[in-house]
């Protein structure tokens, strides 16, 4: 079997709402440990990740070692990152095994062809201000700057405010009308290249649509825990924690 997920967001919430979501994707991780070859952690596994060169954020004990451990047994892991953990380094690899990509990949799994994306930072042709933000956060000159300028205390408290910002203003998505861009940009990318299955997050909101091309979002962990499986025939399922 192949799993995805994505939006954990792990770190963010209140102490009892960070452990909670902790346990549930603990839990989650033991019960694919039986059949799971392959997981693919499609983007803000954490609510903010910015690795120095030789100082990572404090926290995620249990579930980087629970990584590492399924690493271990020979499960391939796949990490996308999201907007909120695209500054990692070789941390996560080094520590747990985890190959790691900074923009959307497209896989073969069970004979399908799959277009993973986090889902940031698609359809912004026309968005300006998106597009300067979306280039300043991936500089990688400006974030060597900041790693050698910035003490790591300042910094991390800095990002953990921002992204507590950034989830308050996009939310909890209530509207499917969130996924349109999502769903503009697969159906025009399907009409270049042959995709069997579109998998995104991002957008906090779970959906399976099957039209003009098979779409699968994921939504967050602190909402609406979801993941998807893909099993050795082909056969795609969007599955809810709870319920
Ligand atoms: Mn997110």
């Amino acid at each position: 079997m192949h799993y995805f997920v994505s939006d954990i967001h792990l770190g963010s919430g209140d102490a009892a709402e960070q452990r909670e979501v902790e346990r549930t994707f603990l839990d989650f991780l033991s019960k694919i440990e039986g059949d799971a070859e392959t997981l693919i952690l499609a983007g803000d596994i954490f609510d903010f990740w910015f690795e120095y060169k030789q100082v990572v954020p404090k926290g995620f004990v249990r579930v980087l070692g629970r990584l590492a451990e399924l690493s271990d047994k020979g499960v391939q892991i796949i990490m996308l990152t999201g907007n909120h953990d695209m500054w990692v380094g070789d941390y996560l690899t080094k520590e747990c095994g985890i190959s790691l990509f900074t923009k959307p990949q497209t896989l073969s799994l069970a004979g399908k062809t799959l277009f993973v994306a986090h889902g940031d930072n698609m359809n912004i042709k026309n968005m300006p201000v998106l597009r300067v933000m979306n280039a300043m956060f991936r500089s990688k000159s400006l974030r060597w700057l900041v790693s050698w300028l910035v003490h790591p205390n300042c910094f991390v408290r800095f990002g953990k405010w921002w992204s507590g910002r950034s989830r308050k203003s996009h939310g909890e998505a209530v509207d499917a009308k969130v996924l349109e861009p999502l769903i503009r940009y697969a159906t025009d990318y399907g009409k270049e290249y042959d995709v069997d299955y579109f998998i995104f997050g991002h957008m906090h909101y779970a959906a399976d649509i099957t039209e003009p091309e098979r779409m699968l979002f994921m939504g967050d962990w602190h909402s609406q825990p979801t993941y998807i499986s893909l099993d050795n025939n082909g056969e795609i399922k969007l599955n809810y924690i709870n319920g």
